[in-house]
């Protein structure tokens, strides 16, 4: 079998990339074709995401990843993943062009999860299904940002603003649309939505009825592996002259970082680390109890109908948004590794551990005062320096990976002797020490380009490239990459 090219187009809350992945039986090497910023936008109405400029860049980014890819037989296919929960609300329009294919506009600019309006989302679908009731239907951990609340919020449930409303579609499936003019809801991402079932993985037309949303409001389930269609005519001129076949992934980032995650054995646990830290274990089967539902894990749909039973921990975002703050005062960047180094010489002794999972800490902002607002709360000493405070977010968010193991062990009934840290957060050394000390278990560190791994893995065995399951494909990664160990000091 001979070694295909792929392009994955991998959106994350503060960065998007795309990258090429040669990819065969014994090879996997990635180029970065693209990378841009990403992030909110205050409008006076709220927080939403620069939709259109992200599909630019994204078309950008391909263009180059044609480019890169022509010496070598040109690329088989694209694949697009993005965070998950949020979406883009369409329209049906009348005198529509060859280039709106089906006649679907989107109207508005999506919401970016951390707007705050969804509180009286959630309020307006507890009332109408409790939650321990939605949890038995969906699995899934309580988020306040979860679509369904996002779509009460928007008043979809009723009302006149339902009417118009002709499809939601999820980010990456938006993208999707945009390309090909295909509208499908990816599996792995659809479950993220609170609307699907957790034994059928299927709509929950039902629930979706007792909440008044449209059946026909998200479009068919297809499991990645699918083919999409092809890039649109219209966009040739961007793409090389060529149309490119769109394949579904894990469209959900996290579903395609644990595909990229080289897990060594079934007791090995994950933290997919970027702004939000994804700890859990990867089950055949979702574990649906009252226990669960208290300790808010969730049972998100995987590749090949596996679960990502996990839950969600602040992860990066604390670190960034201080940065971004400090930033804001003094009108210069700030250097996290330097900020890192200074942060490990801090003292234990002096080491102040907040409750990452606080949601005062969702939203943009302020993030140092909001940390000592915490603190003085709590009759702790506010951290009085930079160092201690960026060692007080480590040690912090360490100590919530912690928990969140020992819950999943407890819940899955797991040992959990080694947990693969991937993402972003793997690069963060004293993080991934932190963890090791605070949860007694070595922590594998890498790849730190796991998402994109996924995407690419999951087209390359579309494409007849790779075959097998998970664990065949995880093989590649552990051959192409080597990961540091950290063992608990402690
Ligand atoms: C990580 C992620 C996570 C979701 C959150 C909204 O990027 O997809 O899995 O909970 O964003």
């Amino acid at each position: 079998r001979p070694v295909t090219q792929h392009a994955a187009v991998d959106l994350g809350a503060s960065s998007g990339r795309v990258v090429l992945g040669r990819v065969g039986p014994d090879t996997l090497e990635l180029t970065e074709a693209a990378r841009f910023a990403n992030g909110p936008v205050h409008l006076p109405d709220g927080l939403r995401w620069n939709l259109l400029g992200l599909f630019g860049h994204a078309l950008t980014g391909l263009g180059e990843a044609v480019r890169a890819a022509e010496d070598d037989g040109g690329i088989t296919s694209v694949g697009i993943d993005s965070w998950a929960v949020d979406y883009g609300l369409l329209a049906r329009t009348a005198g529509t062009n060859s280039s709106a294919p089906g006649g679907l506009s989107l109207l508005g600019a999506p919401f970016h999860y951390r707007d705050g309006r969804t509180a009286a989302g959630v309020q307006a679908v507890h009332r109408r299904v409790p939650f321990a009731e939605l949890y038995r239907r969906n699995g899934l951990q309580f988020l306040p940002f979860n679509t369904l609340y996002q779509l009460a919020a928007d008043e979809l449930l009723t009302g006149p603003a339902a009417a118009a409303v002709e499809q939601a579609l999820l980010v990456p499936d938006l993208l999707g649309q945009w390309l090909t003019g295909e509208a499908r809801a990816e599996a792995t991402n659809a479950s993220t939505t609170g609307l699907v079932n957790v034994d059928t993985q299927n709509w929950d037309l039902e629930l979706m009825e007792r909440l008044g949303l449209a059946r026909g409001l998200f479009p068919e389930i297809a499991a990645p592996g699918t083919t999409l269609g092809e890039t649109r005519d219209e966009l040739t001129p961007f793409l090389g002259g060529q149309r490119l076949p769109v394949t579904l992934v894990g469209s959900h980032d996290t579903a395609s970082a644990i595909v990229g995650t080289p897990l060594s054995t079934p007791d090995a646990a994950y933290i997919s680390c970027g702004t939000w830290g994804l700890v859990g274990l990867e089950l055949e089967q979702a574990v649906v109890t009252d226990a669960s539902r208290e300790a808010n894990f969730t049972n998100e749909g995987g590749v090949d109908g596996r679960f990502r039973f996990l839950t969600n921990v602040m992860g990066t975002w604390l670190l960034s948004e201080t940065l971004r703050t400090w930033e804001r005062e003094t009108g210069r960047a700030q250097d996290l590794p330097t900020l890192l180094e200074a942060a490990e010489q801090v003292p234990e002794a002096d080491v102040v551990i907040i409750d990452v999972q606080d949601e005062r800490f969702v939203p943009p902002g302020d993030m140092p005062a909001r940390v000592g607002a915490w603190c003085t709360e709590h009759d702790a000493p506010t951290p009085a320096s930079k160092p201690a405070l960026v060692r007080c977010l480590v040690e912090s968010i360490a100590a919530g990976f912690a928990r969140a193991l020992d819950d999943a062990a407890r819940l899955a009934e797991r040992r959990v002797d080694v947990v693969h840290m991937v993402g972003g957060g793997s690069l963060n050394a004293l993080l991934c020490q932190a963890t090791a000390d605070r949860s007694g278990r070595d922590v594998v560190a890498g790849p730190v380009e796991a998402t994109a791994i996924g995407n690419l893995l999951i087209q390359a065995r579309t494409a007849g490239t790779l075959s097998g399951e998970l664990e065949d494909l995880r093989e590649l990664i552990t051959r192409s990459h080597s990961p540091v160990t950290y063992r608990p000091r402690r």
